[in-house]
């Protein structure tokens, strides 16, 4: 063995180890994922209505991104992105489970997957190989519906984790009290008069109580602040009250309380880990799978939950852990760069097999260096508010282009971020170019696309309604 080999061989085991020998504690990862979650709903990101100073404190305690995005306008390949790593055109599940019905619409859409193959080593995979105990809390909808035989195999415990609270086909509650008892979901009791996520948050401060000696990784996929509007009613009462105090660029008093509790939900989760002195020890996630319901939420964005344009994607996006100086970041971050930063972090081996379309940002979460310069992919070949449509991000420059009828719109998100000035006929090259870079990355992905549909039928328009 050579100078060198000894050297690394040293370096590599005194990485893995501390001064007395043992192995250097693995962090503990808690990651929340709020439910179309808009871009301005949060006291801290422009809303004068709502009240988050839990969230709002996160924030700042780490890395905020300002330009980190949501894999999809939608829930399920939004969600099926982070915990593969993947973008949801690589893996083929491309619209929310179950999604519309189009059978006169001008395009086919393709045949996409309703569920992530088994063949994928996931997130939570990753992290139980690396010893962490893996709690799934709330709203998963990555299995099939309606298919029994098949669903079974698709619920989170068959994903990598050790503990399923909530988790099913569902996109939002479906149970008899939809926000309120009785749940009718895996794992939760509940009576009278429970909230669902401050019940969900009671499981979540349970298993981190629970914990011995693994790290842990907690999932909190909350079901909040998806449709059903319904906040609790003493809140709702707050902010009734407070509407009639004055002017605010928020004004519905039961979503209002329903972002309350969300944030009420991380300060006791965040409250837990202080209470367990794991607050230093554990790194943190706070994002959302897409834009809001309604462009009001959405920071002055464009667009809102399934349209093309900013609204639909652009989320909140922190990171805060050991070693993690509060700052902010502009460079644009994406869902499917969790998976490989996560590992990065906690010291693992990256997956380079597996989470194909995610990037460590650990050099810019510690601030020692940049990462790669690349554009950011979209692929949504569905129908929904908006018609089938690709886009990219390169740069300033975002490209999208509506498969129906090849319509391409530029933007330079610099100076217009509300994406209200469409450059592509004053430039034509820089349209052209993002386009071939976009066909291109399709090609390299396999990334399907719809056809002409033998059935449309115009009368009933582009939809097909
Ligand atoms: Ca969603």
């Amino acid at each position: 063995m050579n100078w060198i080999k000894t050297g690394g061989l040293l370096l590599v085991m005194l990485v893995g180890m501390n001064v007395v020998g043992a192995a250097i504690e693995k962090p503990n990862v808690v990651f929340f994922l709020v439910d179309d979650f808009g871009w301005g709903a949060l006291s801290s990101m422009g809303s004068d209505f709502h009240e988050t100073p839990n969230i709002d404190k996160l924030a700042k305690s780490g890395m905020a991104f300002s330009n980190g995005y949501a894999a999809c306008t939608v829930c399920s390949p939004s969600r099926a992105a982070i915990l593969t790593g993947c973008y949801p055109g690589r893996i083929r599940l491309t619209d929310w489970i179950a999604g519309h019905k189009r059978p006169n619409a001008k395009l086919k859409v393709p045949d996409w997957n309703m569920k992530i193959d088994h063949e994928r080593i996931l997130l939570p995979e990753a992290l139980k190989e690396a010893g962490y105990e893996t709690s799934f809390i709330g709203k998963w909808h990555l299995m099939p519906t309606r298919q029994k035989e098949l669903m079974k195999d698709h619920f989170p415990e068959s994903h990598g984790f050790d503990q399923n609270i909530g988790g099913c086909e569902w996109g939002q509650p479906k149970g008899r009290g939809l926000f309120f008892h009785p749940f009718d979901m895996p794992n939760v009791s509940s009576k009278e008069g429970d909230y669902l996520t401050d019940r969900l948050t009671d499981y979540a401060v349970e298993f981190i109580d629970q914990q011995q000696n693994n790290p842990f990784f907690l999932y909190f996929s909350y079901y909040t602040v998806h449709w059903p509007i319904m906040g609790k009613p003493e809140l709702v009462a707050k902010y009734k009250a407070k509407l009639k105090s004055g002017k605010y660029n928020h004004n519905n008093p039961e979503y209002a309380a329903m972002v309350q509790s969300l944030d009420e939900s991380v300060g006791r989760v965040l409250d837990k880990l202080e209470e367990r002195e794991l607050a230093d020890k554990t790194i943190v996630v706070f994002t959302g799978d897409n834009g809001a319901t309604g462009s009001k939420y959405c920071g002055g964005l464009r667009g809102s939950k399934a349209y093309s344009h900013e609204g639909g994607v652009r989320e909140p996006f922190f990171i805060k852990g050991p070693g993690i100086q509060p700052g902010t970041s502009d460079v644009p971050v994406i869902g499917t760069d969790f998976y490989p930063t996560i590992l990065d972090l906690i010291a693992a081996p990256l997956k380079p097999e597996q989470h194909k379309d995610g990037v460590s940002l650990k050099p810019l979460l510690l601030q020692t260096g940049d990462i790669e310069e690349r554009s950011l992919f979209w692929h949504y070949p569905h129908y929904h508010k908006t018609n089938p449509y690709g886009a990219i991000r390169s740069g300033n420059y975002k490209l999208i282009e509506f498969f129906e009828d090849g319509k391409l719109e530029l933007y330079n998100l610099k100076d217009d971020l509300a994406e209200e000035s469409n450059l592509a006929d004053a430039m034509p090259e820089k349209a052209a170019e993002l386009l071939k870079e976009l066909e291109q990355w399709r090609v390299s992905v396999a990334a399907q696309l719809p056809a002409p549909n033998p059935k449309h039928d115009p009368e009933r328009g582009s939809h097909g309604f």
